[in-house]
């Protein structure tokens, strides 16, 4: 994954590249991370009680992402307003070779704390572009309480930087400062994550 156009103060690292982790099976339920043996709390009004979540890493992983469905990609440097470019490669090519990966996919992240879209019907609407206290915020705090109708977990999982799969009372506080116009905390390193 290449960092293609990631906002002021992060923009010194466009360019450079990670790889996508081991992919791991996760909980829906906000206060679990891996499924404990007795499975995974409830998490209602979503398909799944689990998801794929991967973080980024200095060195590749090979599997068949294409079995996993979608996969959560999660890091310090998957920041708001960002654009990735995202390309995959067999595992017999040498990673140095131009031409050797797939066709380049370009995703872009939503703005800070914008989450939803709404949620008054399910499942909740995709992030558009304003961050609003009866919406995103109130999404947060629905999926921290493990609600009915709240979003995915992938979504609502603001805060530490490296986000930690959980959501609690920290993420909806992260999701009210952006309301209130707080710039995004979390800061850029200060060289590149990988050499
Ligand atoms: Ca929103
Ligand atoms: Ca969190």
């Amino acid at each position: 994954m290449k960092f293609f156009e990631l906002p002021a103060p992060f923009d010194g690292l466009n360019g450079e590249t990670m790889w996508v982790g081991q992919p791991q099976e996760t909980c829906e339920n906000a206060g679990q991370v891996t499924p404990p043996p007795e499975g995974c709390g409830i998490a209602p009004g979503l398909p799944s009680l689990t998801f794929i979540a991967a973080p980024l890493q200095c060195d590749p992983y090979y599997t068949d992402w294409s079995a996993l469905g979608t996969i959560h990609v999660y890091h310090e440097l998957i920041i708001p307003g960002g654009t990735y470019q995202v390309q995959a490669i067999d595992q017999a090519c040498h990673t140095v070779s131009d031409g050797v990966y797939s066709n380049p996919l370009l995703m872009t992240t939503s703005l800070w704390g914008d989450v939803v879209s709404n949620c008054i019907t399910k499942p909740c609407g995709p992030p558009d572009g304003v961050v609003g206290i009866p919406t995103d915020v109130t999404a947060v705090l629905d999926k921290f309480k493990n609600l009915d109708g709240a979003p995915a977990k992938a979504r609502a999982d603001l805060e530490p930087a490296f986000p930690d799969l959980l959501v609690n009372i920290a993420d909806v506080t992260e999701t009210l400062d952006a309301f209130r116009g707080f710039d995004y905390p979390f800061s850029a390193p200060a060289s590149p994550p990988c050499p």
